[in-house]
Formats: C-alpha cells, structure tokens, sequence
C-alpha cells in the first residue's frame, strides 16, 4: 500500500456522497464545489438526470466527511430569461468561490449553442443571483481568485482550440462581465500524464509561498481517457507567472469506484477547502459517479510545485 497517493490521504469512509443520499431521483453525484460557510462544509455537486442531463444539488456537514444533502436541487436549468437559452441541456462542475462577504458560483452551462460558464453569486446558499454568461464556447472551467489584483478580479479558465492543446489561461476583469489581458498560464507536457489537456480545478488558495492551482490532467490510452490531479504553484501578487508546477500527478484513480463508473478512471475536483492547521480538504468526483474526499497537507504540496517542478509551457 506504500505507494497508494502518499500527498492525499484519502479518508477512509469514501465515497462520502452518491446517488442512493439524495431525496430526489439522480443517477449519479460528483464534480462538486466546495466551501466552509459558518463553520459548515457546503458541496454544490453536480448530478446526472436520467434523461443524461445535469443539475447542481447542495450537501452540508460539521466536519467535512459526514455530509446530508438538501431536500431539493440548489441550481436547474433556467426555464426562462436570458440564461434559458444557454442552460437547455443543463449545468455542470459548479465552483465556489469566496470573496469578501459573499460567494461566486461559475458552472458550465450546455446548450445547443455549445458550453459557456455561467456566473451566479450568493450570500447564504439559500438566495441565488445569475449575474452574467462570462465565456463564449468552449471555454470551461472558470475559478475566480478570492481576492482582486489591482483592482480587477481574475480568474483562470481552460479555452478550446483546435490547434493548440487544451490549457490553462488567466483573465483580469474590472466588473465581472468584461473579461480581458488573457494569458496563458499552464499548457499539456508532450508524453506525461497530462499530455492530452489540463484545466483548473479547485479555486486557487492562498498560501505563503503563492497560489496553489490544484488542477486536472487528462491522458488518452488505448482504453479512454484518464483524469488525474496536480498541483501548480502562482506568484501571490501576479497570478499569471508560475513559480513551479509539480512534475508527478498528485492524485490519480485508484479506488474502485474512481476506477470504475459513468466514465472510468475519473477524478476530477471542483473544490477544496484550506484549513487553519495547514491541511486542506480535497473533494473529488470518482468516475462521474460519486464523491470522495481525502487531506494533504498544503506544504507538501507547495513543496512538490517548488521541487519537482516541470516546464509550465
Ligand atoms: C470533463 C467534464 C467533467 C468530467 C470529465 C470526465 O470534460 O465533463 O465534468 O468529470 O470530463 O468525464
């Protein structure tokens, strides 16, 4: 067992969330965010409806493992208004982000135009507020920094195009819904593990040493796709430059339902959730079927960034 993830320590009571926990019909729970909000744990995950199409529930917890979820769903489809047209086919892998006293939601929205993200905000998990649609397709994977950089808010974000690998970019923004001086951050490395694409995964943390970005890197085998997470290390007063990013993955699929599921040999995280004492929660979806949870500690992970870093571009 001594080389099962030795930087996150999965908990051992996975998978902390599925199906068979939610008061109304879903066929799978995954991908959520994740935040502490007055001292409890909230995870807005995301599920597949029967007619394939996703939905965002709300779960809450005193502890981070032990979560209950919501009678009802916290985010469907617009039916109408300005959004209906992007959401038709409904809203995934929803992010949270906290700055200053209220909370940003971004979220993938499908339609028939293809997926753009979506900006929502709330203050109580109750009340939510759809700001604007901030992507045009297909770029995915908005998380919004907690705090501003000059004045601006930033976000790093994973545009699509045909000639150049899937990447992770930055973006400054004065107001939320202009979005502009993209640069790119992080790209795939050529025969590793996450050759085929990278996107941003949790909304980046503070940490004395920079911003830790803990992300997602796909590789394609003979047998699909596999999704894995690393770890990237930003400069704490320029986000856009990277300080190092860690060669090794930091977890990959490895327990039976991570192996095995709606997609196989998936784990994908949309949220995680720094603790005073220097660790930090992960949360992830295993196989975009249920969710998991384990803790790193942050240094160990910063170090990792700072000592076996790779190239970033
Ligand atoms: C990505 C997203 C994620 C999903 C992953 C693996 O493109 O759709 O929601 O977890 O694929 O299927």
């Amino acid at each position: 067992m001594k080389n099962r993830s030795p930087i996150i320590k999965r908990y051992k009571g996975n998978p902390i969330l599925t199906k068979d926990d939610i008061p109304y019909p879903v066929s799978t729970v995954h991908n959520a965010g994740a935040v502490k909000h007055n001292g409890r744990y909230i995870m807005l995950f995301r599920s597949h409806l029967k007619n394939g199409r996703s939905i965002i529930g709300m779960a809450e917890s005193r502890d981070g493992f032990s979560f209950k979820a919501a009678q009802k769903p916290f985010l469907t489809p617009a039916k109408k208004g300005a959004f209906a047209e992007y959401e038709e086919y409904g809203v995934e892998d929803l992010r949270i982000s906290p700055v200053e006293d209220y909370y940003l939601l971004t979220y993938s929205a499908y339609s028939r135009h293809g997926v753009r993200i979506g900006l929502a905000r709330t203050e109580d998990f109750k009340k939510v507020e759809r700001i604007g649609m901030i992507t045009q397709p297909d770029c995915r994977n908005v998380v919004i920094f907690p705090q501003k950089f000059n004045d601006s808010f930033a976000r790093l974000d994973r545009p699509h195009t045909g000639i150049a690998p899937w990447s992770i970019w930055i973006s400054y923004s004065p107001d939320l819904i202009h979005w502009g001086k993209s640069r790119i951050v992080l790209k795939p490395m050529g025969y590793h593990w996450d050759e085929m694409k990278v996107g941003p995964g949790a909304p980046p943390i503070k940490t004395p040493k920079g911003w830790l970005n803990i992300y997602h890197g796909v590789f394609q085998t003979m047998a699909g796709a596999v999704y894995r997470l690393g770890a990237a290390l930003l400069d704490i007063d320029d986000p856009s430059q990277v300080i190092g990013v860690s060669d090794e993955w930091i977890l990959e699929p490895e327990d039976p339902w991570e192996r095995s599921g709606y997609v196989p040999n998936v784990v994908f995280t949309c949220g995680a959730v720094p603790e005073p004492d220097g660790t930090v929660k992960i949360y992830w979806g295993g196989s975009d079927t249920v969710m998991c949870t384990g803790v790193a500690k942050m240094d160990d992970l910063v170090n990792l960034c700072l000592n076996s870093s790779r190239p970033p571009l």
